[in-house]
């Protein structure tokens, strides 16, 4: 999509430090004066945190992976219509804590649902909007856990299996081999001074 303002994603796995380093990212980038946008998903509108709160609550009742799918790209749907592409074609950069890549990390690769329909709806969705750069933060599962752990109350996804989130970290790393051009792959389980100094050079890149 051609588009004036660049729309930057931040990925990876469980406990990773994307939070962390989306503030990082937004202070450079304010910095050098860029207008930007910041957001998240799933959620990033009313509506769409809504859908978020349904996929995170834990509960009893097993939900269908294909449930989980179609509910995140809802909210992904209504997130894109009110606020990205609104965001993006005022001239404003957008990031982005997580979009697509983490649809098929976990629900492709971790839940095992056909790429292909993950691929169609994306297309229906996103139309050719497509991440400018995508900055995908790795780290060795068990790494990211134990800070997630660190962290308190675990959310429905961070209680899944150790093999789940190996398929997740999988997933993202094939898709950072398969398009070099747009992807990033930042090593996460450094010192945090320098995951943000890796981070700053690709900035500087862009
Ligand atoms: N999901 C989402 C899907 O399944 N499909 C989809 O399409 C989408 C969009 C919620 C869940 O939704 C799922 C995946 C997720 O499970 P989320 O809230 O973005 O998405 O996911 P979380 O991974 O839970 O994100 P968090 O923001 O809660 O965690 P972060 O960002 O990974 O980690 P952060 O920054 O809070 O850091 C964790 C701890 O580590 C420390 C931090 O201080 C913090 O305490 N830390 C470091 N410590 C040492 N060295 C470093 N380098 C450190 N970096 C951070």
């Amino acid at each position: 999509m051609s588009q004036p303002g660049k729309f930057i994603t931040l990925e990876g796995t469980e406990g990773v430090g994307k939070t962390t380093n989306l503030e990082f990212i937004k202070e450079t980038l304010l910095g050098r004066g860029i207008p930007l946008l910041v957001t998240r998903e799933p959620g990033g509108t009313p509506l769409a945190e809504e859908i978020r709160e349904i996929l995170l609550a834990p509960r009893d009742e097993a939900v269908s992976a294909k449930a989980e799918l179609l509910l995140i790209f809802a909210a992904r749907a209504q997130h894109i219509e009110e606020k990205i592409k609104p965001a993006l074609s005022r001239g404003e950069w957008v990031l982005c804590d997580r979009f697509t890549d983490a649809t098929y990390a976990y629900q492709g690769y971790g839940r095992g649902l056909p790429l292909d329909v993950i691929s169609a709806l994306e297309t229906m969705v996103q139309g050719d909007l497509r991440p400018d750069l995508t900055i995908i933060l790795d780290i060795d599962v068990e790494q990211g856990m134990a800070r997630a752990n660190a962290r308190g109350e675990l959310d429905r996804f961070e209680r899944e299996k150790m093999s789940f989130f190996e398929e997740v970290r999988k997933g993202y790393q094939l898709r950072a081999s398969a398009a070099p051009e747009i992807y990033r792959s930042v090593n996460a389980g450094q010192p945090l001074e320098g995951v943000q100094n890796d981070i700053a050079k690709i900035l500087a890149g862009l």
